[in-house]
């Protein structure tokens, strides 16, 4: 999508900390950490929220799943625990209206969310 801040950073248009790439995922770090570890996974096409998920994409979910837990494991996270969160919508406080999966790890985190 033309204005989509994250197809512009997929497509290397605007620059990030890329953690891990695949053919169809991007993993980068998050501009704003809110924990020591906070990275974004993204599907490199335009899915703007869950929500808009097709069965076609059934294994790229999968693959994000694949890849948070290959990245945890690699920050050494897999012990201490962490969080995969996609927000959704205005009560979840989505600010990027492209699929984005929080990697937040390396602190204790509460729960429920605030
Ligand atoms: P959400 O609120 O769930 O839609 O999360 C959007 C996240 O995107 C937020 O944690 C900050 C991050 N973000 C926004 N703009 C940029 C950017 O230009 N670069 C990077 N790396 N992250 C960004």
């Amino acid at each position: 999508m033309n204005d989509c801040l994250f197809c512009k950073i997929a497509a290397g248009e605007i620059p990030s900390s890329r953690v891990e790439e695949t053919e169809t995922l991007l993993a980068f770090d998050d501009v704003n950490p809110v924990a020591p570890s906070h990275v974004l996974i993204i599907p490199k096409k335009h899915i703007g929220s869950c929500l808009e998920l097709a069965e076609d994409d059934r294994v790229m979910v999968g693959e994000i799943h694949l890849l948070a837990a290959k990245i945890a494991k690699q920050r050494g996270l897999a012990d201490s625990g962490f969080r995969l969160v996609t927000n959704t919508g205005p009560n979840a406080g989505q600010s990027v209206f492209h699929l984005h999966y929080h990697l937040l790890g390396g602190r204790g985190m509460s729960w429920p969310p605030g």
